[in-house]
């Protein structure tokens, strides 16, 4: 069984030496022990004793590894992408607190020895069972796994965790559709359940939003820091030079400059300063704790549209900044865009941050056309005028994330469970709410005797508007996409009962299907369950969509999912 667990010192031996990496992420677990340990009070409060089983969990990190080239080890003292070093400490401090059974690895060596396969037996078919319940890796440590364990990682395939800060798509984990769709990428074809890849940010309701955490502050601290705020202060958003590049920045700094002091904090060597404007107070590249300190004397976070989707600005917002982004018009994605291209998505990103644009936005986060000047020197004095409370959204809590991991390590896929079948069971049919109902919803009773998760009763269906996504018909109704309930509105009698005549009907691999193609009256129905798509839109159909609910503050749980 287990427990709870808030002394943390044995994570911190667990997870060796030596690596700045890792010096990065034992510092932040040391600096956030206090709060994982209250997180976890609450919690264990919250669920009131429920027995859980204690499991054997391997996090593999690849991308630390010698062999996968280890390139951010070298760039954490040099402003190198910090994000994922966070995430990764979260991740570990999550499952440590959960009370589970960890081993971590870091280097090859390690893996082949926790996988069981023998010492010089290089790329030797693991033949043993495999001794871990979940493994969390990342897209090398997958790679390096494939090529320890031969046949056993087909087999166990439904127990990997896969850390993809930007997400992928459906249509691009199915290896035969990809290929023959022109899904092309440097990381997807994998055949995996798309649940078990797990983002940054709630990305894609297809994945698992699996997140980190930001300092939650107690209210005399929210006070203190009200009080102490220099209002004119800005904070340059980014580590490293490259982001002073950014076209047009002479214009919107020197607006900017008018009216607030701008500091930095951008990584440069001794002999050669970094290539920011004299009038910007560089500290060069801080600790974490203190930019958090930075952080809490500004009044704005000013970001040039790189990094894309950091942690940073939630840091700052919880830190009583307000977050100023610029707009992206056109979209950014795998398309147009050399950061984003060979990723595994088609997502159009709209700002340098839409999870703070779209979840938090207004009075903490102002997003503006920066090459309009009148808009940005508006913007810049209605936030001189304002002042804004620290907010942390509860999902990027200690206890916000401990909840979310618990919940997904109860219910999601497990090793044991078997494919659904491609059709529902007639107990779990859904009920139109009217004759000229224009969604269906299923009764309180529907699950009974089925292990769903999230429980059918959260579940709507929804027929989209023609070319509009799943995501965005159930976000349009203040609902999420659930992918797992795909398997059951993929019927004719969904159809029938939102009232659409289906002249003819096909079954096909698609990543749209279900869905309903006006001229032919046509009902397409999904024939390969792990092509299930939130994502994806065609103006030739009209998608069937599930939908639930979700918890304010954590879209990653429905009301009656803990
Ligand atoms: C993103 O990675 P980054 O590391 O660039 O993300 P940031 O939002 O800049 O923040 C990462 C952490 O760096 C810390 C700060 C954040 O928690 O507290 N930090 C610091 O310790 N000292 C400083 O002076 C300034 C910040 C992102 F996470 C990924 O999604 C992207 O892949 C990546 C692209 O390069 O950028």
């Amino acid at each position: 069984q287990a427990a709870f667990r808030s002394n943390l010192s044995h994570l911190l031996e667990l997870i060796g030496s030596g690596k700045e990496s890792l010096i990065f992420m034992k510092k932040r677990i040391k600096q956030l022990a206090a709060h994982w340990a209250l997180a976890a009070q609450r919690l264990e409060a919250k669920l009131k004793g429920s027995r859980r089983d204690q499991k054997q969990i391997l996090i593999h990190i690849g991308f630390l590894t010698e062999e996968s080239g280890d390139v951010f080890s070298p760039r954490v003292l040099k402003g190198g992408p910090l994000g994922e070093m966070v995430q990764w400490a979260d991740i570990l401090a999550v499952l440590f607190v959960l009370g589970h059974n960890l081993k971590i690895t870091v280097s090859l060596k390690e893996l082949q020895s926790n996988l069981g396969v023998p010492p010089g037996r290089g790329s030797c078919p693991l033949t043993v069972p495999l001794p871990f319940d979940l493994i969390y890796t990342d897209y090398h440590g997958l790679q390096q796994m494939k090529q320890y364990m031969g046949l056993s990682f087909k087999k166990y395939r439904c127990r990997f965790r896969v850390i993809d800060t930007f997400g992928t798509e459906p249509a691009y984990n199915h290896e035969e559709y990809a290929t023959l769709h022109g899904y092309r990428t440097n990381w997807g074809y994998w055949n995996f359940n798309p649940k078990q890849f797990m983002t940054m940010f709630p990305h894609t309701p297809d994945n698992s939003f699996m997140g980190f955490v930001s300092e939650e502050l107690n209210s005399t601290e929210k006070q203190l820091i009200k009080n102490n705020k220099a209002s004119n202060m800005a904070v340059v958003y980014g580590k490293e030079a490259s982001i002073w590049k950014v076209r047009g920045k002479e214009k919107f700094l020197g607006i900017l400059n008018k009216y607030m002091e701008i500091h930095g904090t951008v990584y440069y060597e001794t002999q050669r300063p970094p290539e920011v404007p004299a009038f910007v107070k560089n500290h060069g590249l801080l600790p974490q704790q203190e930019f958090q300190q930075l952080l809490r004397k500004a009044k704005l976070f000013i970001g040039f549209g790189f990094p894309y989707e950091g942690p940073a600005p939630l840091e700052a917002i919880a830190n009583g900044c307000i977050f100023l982004q610029s707009r992206f018009s056109p979209p950014h994605s795998s398309l147009n865009h050399e950061f984003f291209r060979g990723k595994p998505t088609s997502r159009e990103v709209f700002s340098q941050h839409p999870y703070a644009e779209n979840f938090i936005g207004k009075p903490h986060v102002w997003t503006v056309d920066y090459n309009n000047s009148e808009e940005f020197e508006a913007a810049i004095k209605a936030i001189m005028r304002i002042q804004v409370d620290p907010y942390l959204p509860y999902e990027y809590t200690c206890e916000g994330m401990l909840e979310r991991i618990y919940a997904y390590i109860q219910h999601q896929v497990s090793p044991q469970s078997p494919p659904p079948p491609l059709r529902p069971s007639p107990g779990q049919s859904p009920t139109a709410l009217a004759p000229n109902a224009t969604h269906l919803v299923w009764p309180h009773n529907a699950s009974q005797g089925s292990e769903a998760w999230p429980p059918m009763h959260s579940l709507q269906g929804w027929l989209a508007e023609t070319g509009r996504t799943c995501t965005d018909t159930c976000l349009d109704r203040g609902l999420i996409c659930e992918p797992s309930f795909f398997h059951f509105i993929n019927t004719l009698d969904a159809f029938l009962k939102l009232n659409v005549s289906c002249d003819r009907t096909e079954s096909e691999m698609n990543h749209l299907y279900p869905a309903f193609a006006q001229p032919g009256q046509e009902c397409y129905l999904q024939k390969e369950p792990i092509l299930y798509s939130c994502a994806g839109s065609n103006t030739k159909y009209r998608r069937l969509c599930p939908c639930r609910d979700f918890q304010k503050g954590q879209v990653a749980l429905c009301q009656d999912c803990l």
